[in-house]
């Protein structure tokens, strides 16, 4: 094929997608009616593909399509039920809801990052007598879908490497299962071949994370009866593995394969001579506009050594669809960047330029686009870069940590076993409407910051009366934790309709971080002063870290991300002074991606920890001694980056952990962690309120394991996503549980 991209988003140009699953779940229309708009807004996408410059007649187009998610689709395509579910998991809609969201006792599928983005897969729950078979054809009706509108599509599936290495096991290894699943890929590619597909893509993004040797060529070998299974049915492989470097990956492969998409923004070429190559020069997850003439001299250079066509570093699911619906995004800047529908014809374009018809006017735009993004005010503040270059060599360092506690329990007064919430309160219907209201400019700004303060007044008297010991505001006046900051930063810019999805029908709108960065002006201490002034308990300041502003936006890619993450840390640093000034006492900086942006290369991890550690401290080091430092992240995995939190040298690191059952208190002991720390006692995830002898369990495996100094309590994450009434009496039976095990500790 002449130029192909690897995937591309599935929510629709307006979020259809999201409005058709959420409408179907609250029946407000049915399975016909649903099936109508998935298969409407699949057809859009086919066609706008077709319209931006990709051939309709020879596979270069892929078709995926998923309701929720790709990985689920997988599930559903080979029958993987979960044992818990065997024999009587609905079918249809039902059954796929049931396993993406559950419902009453049933819970859902574990939800996990996809390799190192920010979009979530449903984790496939295998175990020893779990089966394979071609139990669902939705991805060959959807290859016949797309024929019928004229379009010969390439179906894409999760390959059998990747499939397992995501996947939990119960009593198995997963990989141990790949004899039983490969004979399930084979049916899939004869139902495929006998619906006329000639080509079929198999991505398996596991072979370029780390492994151990031996389970990296066992994934090979299984990627290996995957391809050979779908060529045994007549179907030609595109094998995928973007998300890194495939060299010295994917060579062993080489041989099987018909062609082999590689990611090369982030890699380099594997040496696989002869065979075709889909270069993958347009970089599939950011929105910056490709170097044409870059990109052009590179695939000019692998032409001289193969067979090579133009594609993308990765699947486009993980950008925006289309720049053109941004009409208030300055014009400078917009010229600048790519979606997905603009990175369609970038391929598109290189392809042409590849086969000797170079369109010297897209290639001059390209061109004088770079040239002005690079000379552009406000890319590089010269105040900005003066005041990182004239660091002192202590910016990153507090004074030791026993000297601050002291100051912190003298300024604080706090009672033993502190009880807090991580920052946010639910969001109410009428917040949301509120803010709806004010964007439309039907609610002027007086009115809305009057329901704001409203919600905070009645937030800070809840806490009261629950008797919780440091206060939250509650966070109402943010729609979203990083894009709140990206609208009060110089050199970000938000977008009106760039949604990305972050799972099921759930998106985010990422920022574009354009420039060097700054904070004009203080944003969150009007907010948390007023709060403040409510009460004589500490109230917490809330900001969310360098690392996770950086991992949940669209950043610059002309410096390195660490330069960056210090540009964020001071602006942050400026916002903790102003709160400081204010009285604040206490400012929490979130960090829930830290552990996201971890490289899956184990030989890329120290450099990453250098720069995102250091710019935590930056923003954080130069607070007074007697302000405590909170930090919150949002994931169990402590093991992996325990020596990383221990370097952010936060007073109090609050961290999820009811849902594993407070397994971190070892690790936490065994490091001997020396500083605060609030395992979380109560699961936010589901509206389930905690009983008062599971608080009491989980708290006395805390006290066990952790000194009364140090130990916190608190839920696990923020109260966003909750209702009210759930969140009362949860907090509640918190309150309590901390009082008794206060109790048991002083007579202990
Ligand atoms: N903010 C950002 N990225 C994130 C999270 C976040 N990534 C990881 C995690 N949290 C993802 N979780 C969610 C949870 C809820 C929603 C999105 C991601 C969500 N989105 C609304 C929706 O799709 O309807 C839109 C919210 C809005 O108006 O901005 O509910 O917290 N950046
Ligand atoms: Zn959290």
């Amino acid at each position: 094929p002449g130029g192909t991209i690897l995937g591309y988003p599935r929510i629709g140009r307006r979020r259809e997608l999201k409005r058709a699953l959420e409408s179907h779940w609250r029946d407000a229309i049915d399975d016909a009616a649903f099936h109508e708009a998935a298969r409407a807004n699949r057809l859009a996408d086919l066609q706008r593909l077709v319209a931006l410059g990709l051939r309709a007649d020879d596979a270069s187009i892929p078709v995926e399509g998923a309701h929720y998610d790709h990985v689920l689709d997988a599930t559903l395509t080979f029958g993987a039920v979960p044992a818990r579910l065997r024999g009587r998991l609905p079918s249809g809609l039902a059954g796929e809801w049931l396993l993406a969201r559950g419902a009453g006792d049933d819970v859902p599928l574990e939800m996990t990052k996809w390799l190192d983005s920010n979009y979530h897969y449903l984790v496939p729950e295998l175990d020893a007598a779990s089966n394979f078979s071609l139990a669902d054809t939705r991805i060959v009706d959807r290859f016949v879908e797309a024929g019928a509108a004229g379009v010969h599509a390439r179906p894409v599936v999760v390959g059998p490497a990747t499939y397992l290495a995501l996947a939990k096991g119960t009593g198995v290894r997963p990989l141990d299962l790949a004899e039983r699943l490969v004979p399930a890929y084979a049916a899939l590619a004869a139902a495929l071949a006998a619906a006329g597909a000639t080509w079929i893509q198999l991505d398996e993004p596991a072979l370029v994370a780390d492994h151990e040797d031996a389970t990296l060529a066992e994934l090979q070998d299984v990627a290996r009866a995957g391809i050979e299974a779908a060529r045994a049915a007549g179907l030609r492989v595109l094998l995928h593995v973007g998300h890194g470097d495939a060299a010295g990956r994917v060579e062993p492969l080489a041989d099987a394969v018909d062609a082999l998409a590689v990611d090369l923004v982030r890699g380099t070429a594997p040496e696989t001579d002869g065979v075709q190559l889909v270069a993958g020069v347009v970089h599939g997850r950011n929105v910056w506009r490709t170097d044409l003439d870059a990109a052009l001299e590179a695939l000019r250079a692998l032409a001289e050594r193969g067979p090579v066509s133009v594609g993308t570093s990765t699947t486009l699911l993980h950008v925006p669809h289309d720049l053109d619906a941004e009409a208030a995004l300055e014009p400078r800047l917009r010229s600048w960047l790519a979606f997905a529908d603009q990175k369609v014809a970038e391929v598109a374009t290189l392809a042409a330029a590849l086969a000797g018809d170079v369109d010297e006017a897209a290639f001059g735009a390209a061109r004088a686009a770079i040239d002005d993004r690079r000379a552009a005010p406000g890319v590089h503040d010269g105040a900005v870069r003066e005041r990182l270059a004239a660091l002192p060599a202590d910016a990153r360092t507090r004074s030791p940590y026993d000297d601050r506690a002291a100051q912190q329990r003298a300024a604080l007064e706090l009672p033993p076993l502190p009880t807090t919430t991580i920052g946010s309160f639910p969001q109410t219907g009428d917040i949301r409407s509120a803010r709806a209201r004010n964007a439309r400019g039907e609610l002027d700004d007086a009115g809305y910051a009057e329901v704001l303060r409203d919600e905070v007044r009645r937030v800070v008297a809840l806490q009261e009366e629950l008797g919780l010991d440091v206060l939250v505001h509650g966070e109402p006046e943010r729609n979203d934790m990083v894009q709140y900051f990206a609208e009060h930063f110089d050199g970000f810019a938000p977008t009106q309709h760039g949604w990305v999805q972050s799972y099921g029908s759930r998106a985010t709108r990422p920022s574009i971080l354009w420039g060097d960065v700054a904070r004009p002006e203080a944003f969150t201490v009007e907010w948390i002063a007023f709060a403040q002034s409510l009460t004589d308990r500490p109230v917490k300041g809330m900001l969310t870290g360098p690392v996770t502003i950086l991992a949940w936006s669209f950043v610059r890619d002309d410096q390195p991300l660490g330069e960056t993450a210090d540009q964020v840390a001071l602006a942050l640093a400026d916002e903790i002074a102003d709160l400081e000034a204010a009285g604040i006492r206490i400012v929490q900086v979130d960090e829930p991606a830290l552990r996201e942006l971890l490289p899956l290369r184990r030989e890329a991890r120290p450099a990453y920890l250098d720069w995102s550690v250091g710019a935590f401290r930056l923003a954080t080091a130069a607070a007074a001694p007697a302000t405590q430092i909170h930090t919150h992240l949002c994931y169990s995995e402590f093991n992996t980056v325990v020596d990383a939190i221990d370097g952010l040298d936060a007073d109090v690191t609050s961290i999820e952990a009811a849902r594993s059952k407070m397994e971190v208190v070892d690790a936490l002991a065994g490091h001997g962690f020396g500083r605060g720390i609030g395992p979380g006692v109560y699961d936010i995830h589901s509206p389930r309120v905690p009983a008062r002898e599971e608080l009491d369990e989980l708290l006395s495996i805390a006290t066990g394991a952790i000194s009364d100094e140090l130990l916190w309590v608190n839920p696990d994450c923020g109260l966003k996503t909750r209702g009210y009434a759930e969140t009362v009496e949860s907090l509640g039976n918190l309150v309590e549980a901390a009082r008794r095990a206060r109790a048991a500790v002083a007579v202990a």
